[in-house]
């Protein structure tokens, strides 16, 4: 087994999944004014530390995507916030694109940036204890979206990114993410995102990515939010295990879902589905940021002093995810 296998094996055994906690200063800002809290570098990482510090992290987080900032804040305890994580036995990851900007030829699609000075980036990371990244590549679907440059680009960067990473001793995690925007349903979501991954990993097969240092974390199969489209759960979980069946390469340890704007219960009851569905060899888990924060942070933009009932709330997700990747949850369970 390889050192590289063996971090991505650890992030994601054993019902573990990722807690997504890398939104840029410009996208937690929204987050946090979203609920009146100002967006101060204090109060981001007070709110990420509530999390970091919760018992869940034990059993239900195996790895935890930091952002530029917080790697390299200091806790209260007076600890590195990636020697906080490593404590609870889930390893720290650090997301290094430097965002999606506007692709010169499609001005209505994206690539993501942030190639140059990587390796470098990268060894500072490591050296901060970072043994995972993540870099997100962003996909529109309508008719003639996604065009063939921005699945060309992104997958080429996405392949760039993850060679760099493996060189330099760390799990890349690929996220090619088909937003769920749009009236489109979900057989054309099948379509397009069969497409855009099959892409990738024609892409990482070329530049030799070690296929087994790999996580692919990809959106499941949704129909677009103003599609009207009316799909039961199980058809969203097939829909999805078949997709990565047919254009997810056998070697790739396992597959951890964003959860895309879907609403807490829809995206454990998604992910528990597809886990008792799953007729593959990947592990089938979560890389979540809304889906495990959204509540946590409700609650703790009210009552910031309550560090014990924000990690309650946080604590309950985790477990209903952590039931859901190994398929025995229930709606019963989840009932607060
Ligand atoms: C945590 O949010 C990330 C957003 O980062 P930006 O600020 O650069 O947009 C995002 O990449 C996230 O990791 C994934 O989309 C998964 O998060 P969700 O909320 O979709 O589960």
């Amino acid at each position: 087994m390889s050192e590289l296998n063996k971090i991505a094996l650890k992030i994601i055994s054993n019902g573990k999944g990722i807690l997504a906690t890398d939104e840029s200063t410009g996208t937690m800002t929204k987050r946090l004014e979203s609920v009146q809290v100002p967006s101060t570098s204090e109060n981001r990482l007070s709110f990420r530390e509530t999390l970091f510090s919760s018992s869940s992290m034990k059993n239900c987080i195996g790895g935890v995507i930091l952002y530029d900032e917080t790697i390299k804040q200091v806790s209260k305890s007076k600890k590195n916030i990636p020697e906080l994580i490593a404590e609870t036995g889930a390893v720290p990851g650090i997301k290094v694109d430097t965002g999606a900007k506007v692709l010169s030829n499609s001005i209505n699609e994206k690539i993501t940036e942030g190639l140059d000075g990587l390796r470098e980036r990268l060894k500072e990371y490591y050296k901060l204890g970072a043994r995972f990244t993540k870099w997100r590549a962003v996909y529109i679907i309508s008719e003639k979206y996604p065009s063939k440059l921005s699945i060309h680009s992104n997958a080429h960067a996405l392949a760039r990114y993850a060679a760099l990473v493996q060189e330099s001793g760390m799990v890349p995690i690929v996220e090619p993410e088909v937003l769920m925007d749009g009236n489109h349903n979900a057989e054309a979501c099948f379509k397009k995102t069969s497409e855009v991954i099959k892409k990738c990993f024609e892409e990482l097969f070329f530049h030799k990515v070690e296929l087994n240092g790999t996580i692919l974390k990809p959106n499941m199969i949704l129909p677009g939010t103003n599609s009207g489209q009316k799909i039961d759960n199980k058809e969203i979980a097939e829909m999805t295990i078949k997709c990565l069946k047919e254009s997810v390469p056998p070697e790739v340890p396992g597959i951890a879902f964003l959860s895309g704007g879907q609403s807490e219960r829809d995206a454990t009851k998604n992910l528990n589905l597809i886990n008792i569905h799953n007729n593959t060899n990947f592990i089938m888990t979560y890389s979540y940021g809304r889906a495990l924060q959204q509540s946590a942070l409700k609650f703790w933009s009210k009552n910031i002093k309550d560090v014990e009932n924000t990690q309650k709330i946080f604590n309950h997700r985790a477990n209903m995810n952590s039931l859901a990747a190994q398929g025995k949850w229930t709606e019963e369970i989840d009932k607060v």
